[in-house]
């Protein structure tokens, strides 16, 4: 009501959003919907004061409750993930990598990840970002037949490259990771072991994907995805990490402040302690099985209609799909879903033959439906839609309806 009356556009335009979301599918294995309780957090009077710093030690006064807030935060953190430190003031992604790069590497050093258009992220090396401009980039990929990671042949462009960082992380492969594996096959080098789990940290807490913790050294992740809490980045040193340096937690905590970052976003860290206490509940393990499961079911069901899912199938939250024996480009079946009420995204797919801002791929994925309450049933019913819509632009206006009344059955939260 206060909002309306103080800016009725940037009102108008929120309720518009929601009415979107609450009448549409998202389907961005990337996404999720919060508690009301983590968006009271972030909307808080919280994001009124800075903290540079950290709990107990700030340049700034009248930080009591911030300092309570964030060591709150620390140890919820520290204590669902099984770590020994935990920095939770990256505001994302992006910078909590960034913190990393500095922390353990020099500018011109050689570091490996997955490249992007094999399902890795920007940060891990990509070659227009500051990860490729400021170290030696190389990149590894996936196998050209099975589309997963061939670990004899990573080992052998391990050797050769000889990285200081190690990146194992991904936003579009569909399966499960080998720590240990990548765990020996950094120990090969000498080099450090970081692991970005933004795509699975919920995957991880609930038990349905192996935690990083006990074989690599730091663990990076975005708090928006299956963890379901505010957009947001945390790092996490893990007992191997201390084990390698244990100077690790103070450098990493020195690079995020004054190293990269001002003041931490204190609303976000509240939001994120409370969206920490929701994940350590037994509601939230079944919720990241449910997640699987259904992505699960949506990948059989496509299956049957044809659909060409790389790698196979899925043991994740996501399902990317090779459209060419559809005829359509992911460009395209991106806005006739839209259209339809699905949103997903358009995606490169390994050794793909068309440029990334007009794939051959989508990304689909269950995290903010299996929120909603959809379970196997609906992903039957779903596999069904985005079968019409994608065989036929015909079909859109009447799926956008039937997907209305459906969404009405499964509010947000
Ligand atoms: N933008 C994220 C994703 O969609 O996977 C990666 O950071």
């Amino acid at each position: 009501m206060k909002l309306k009356k103080a800016d009725s556009q940037i009102a108008k335009l929120i309720e518009l959003e929601t009415e979107r979301q609450k009448t549409s599918l998202e389907m961005i294995p990337s996404e999720n919907h919060t508690s009301p309780a983590v968006r009271e957090a972030l909307g808080s009077i919280l994001t009124d004061k800075y903290a540079e710093g950290y709990p107990g030690k700030r340049y700034y006064a009248g930080l009591e409750y911030y300092d309570k807030i964030e060591n709150l935060c620390i140890e919820r953190a520290k204590k669902l993930f099984k770590v020994p430190h935990a920095n939770v003031q990256p505001y994302s992604g992006s910078p909590a990598n960034q913190a990393v790069y500095m922390a353990v590497c020099e500018p011109g050093d050689t570091i490996m990840g997955l490249s992007l258009p094999h399902g890795g992220h920007l940060t891990h090396g990509w070659k227009v970002n500051f990860s490729a401009k400021f170290f030696k980039s190389v990149q590894y990929g996936v196998d050209k037949k099975t589309q997963m990671f061939n670990y004899g042949e990573i080992k052998k462009l391990v050797k050769e490259a000889q990285p200081k960082l190690i990146w194992v992380g991904a936003t579009a492969y569909p399966r499960i990771f080998d720590w240990k594996k990548f765990r020996d096959i950094a120990d090969s080098v000498g080099a450090y072991l970081a692991a970005d789990i933004a795509h699975i940290a919920g995957l991880v807490i609930a038990g349905v994907h192996p935690s990083p913790v006990p074989y690599v050294h730091i663990v990076t992740t975005t708090t928006h995805k299956t963890l379901r809490g505010p957009r947001g980045g945390m790092i996490m040193v893990t007992e191997e990490g201390f084990r390698k340096d244990p100077n690790l937690p103070d450098k990493i905590n020195k690079t995020v402040f004054p190293g990269l970052q001002g003041g931490p976003h204190e609303n976000q860290i509240a939001a994120l302690a409370v969206c920490l206490k929701e994940a350590a509940t037994p509601a939230f393990k079944r919720y990241g099985k449910q997640i699987v499961k259904n992505c699960q079911v949506l990948a059989e069901e496509l299956k049957k209609y044809g659909f060409n899912l790389v790698t196979g199938g899925t043991d994740n939250h996501l399902i990317l799909i090779d459209l060419r024996n559809k005829n359509i480009s992911g460009k395209e079946a991106q806005y006739r879903l839209e259209k339809a009420g699905i949103t997903i995204n358009k995606n490169t797919i390994p050794y793909d033959p068309n440029p990334p801002f007009n794939p051959s791929g989508i990304r689909i994925g269950t995290p903010a439906i299996t929120t909603r309450g959809m379970k196997e049933k609906e992903m039957k019913q779903i596999a069904g839609w985005i079968n019409e819509v994608i065989s036929s632009s015909k079909s859109v206006p009447k799926i956008r309806k039937k997907i209305k009344s459906f969404c009405k059955k499964f509010p947000l939260p």
